[in-house]
């Protein structure tokens, strides 16, 4: 990647996703006139204002960076020639804004074959915007980020789970989780939890089926912060679901023992 491409990416993601969370909220804030449509089950779900923020932030890359790939939750992919994807969830924690939360968020990142270059997560509702870049740091409105320094045990540790993995399995991983000492919480939102373990609010993530647009930005966050990540395929990969862990260094080699997702293929 030559010099500078990140920096440009990165100014231009914390922009368009300014942009893309005010009108998230604008849509938020009169939730009640949605067209919302259940894609699976009562947590799966799509509304009008998923669509249209997606839209929002293509048309925004398309015309900044037309060289660039892009791989959106609702609009899916659209190639590009630069080696370069943004990788979007225009609204992640759907079924918490559906339902008048507060903890949902837009999340971009853009990636190469190494993983993410930059990650930006706007949460409009509690006005925090995380940004981060590859050998840049991260931040949060603009503060430096650290993830925690300890182990499981040293905070809350997030956790998620969707309809699409097998209820039985995720009940043995909280009861080894639990057993293990980790007091755990669940959000809504995979992205913004992720950007939390950057921020040193959790001790780590982990969630056994989660998307490349769930999930890179905060990646980026957490690899800038101090922590680690279980790598997510790249390439032709990044289209397909995949286990995620985050978690503060102290924490990481233990809760890949207990979630056991490598040998995990049918989760
Ligand atoms: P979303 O709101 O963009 O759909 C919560 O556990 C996390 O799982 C959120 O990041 C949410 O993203 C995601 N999620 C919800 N349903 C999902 C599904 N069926 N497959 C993959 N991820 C899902
Ligand atoms: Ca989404």
């Amino acid at each position: 990647m030559e010099e500078g491409v990140g920096a440009d990416r990165l100014a231009a993601a914390i922009e368009i996703a300014r942009r893309a969370g005010a009108l998230a909220l604008e849509r938020f804030n009169a939730r009640e006139t949605l067209v919302v449509e259940q894609k699976r089950h009562v947590t799966d779900l799509v509304s009008e204002a998923d669509r249209e923020v997606e839209t929002l932030i293509r048309l925004a890359v398309s015309e900044a960076f037309p060289q660039d790939a892009q791989l959106g939750e609702e609009h899916g992919l659209s190639a590009g020639r630069s080696g370069l994807i943004w990788v979007i969830d225009p609204i992640d924690g759907t079924a918490p804004y559906l339902n008048g939360l507060p903890g949902w968020c837009v999340s971009i990142a853009v990636c190469d074959e190494e993983g993410p270059v930059v990650g930006v997560i706007y949460a409009p509702v509690l006005d925090e915007l995380y940004t981060a870049s590859r050998g840049g740091g991260a931040f949060l409105n603009g503060e430096p980020l650290r993830a925690l320094d300890g182990d499981l045990r040293a905070g809350l540790l997030g956790v998620g789970a969707n309809d699409r993995v097998d209820s039985a399995r995720v009940g043995h991983m909280l009861a080894a989780l639990m057993d293990a000492g980790a007091a755990w919480v669940r959000y809504g939102s995979g992205a913004l939890m992720l950007a939390w373990v950057a921020a040193g609010r959790l001790s780590g993530y982990a969630e056994p089926r989660m998307s490349a647009w769930d999930c890179m930005a905060g990646y980026a966050l957490i690899i800038e912060a101090g922590g680690c990540v279980r790598s997510f395929p790249t390439g032709e990969g990044l289209q397909q679901p995949a286990p995620v862990l985050g978690a503060c260094a102290g924490a990481y080699d233990e809760l890949v023992r207990i979630c056991d997702f490598g040998s995990s293929p049918d989760w």
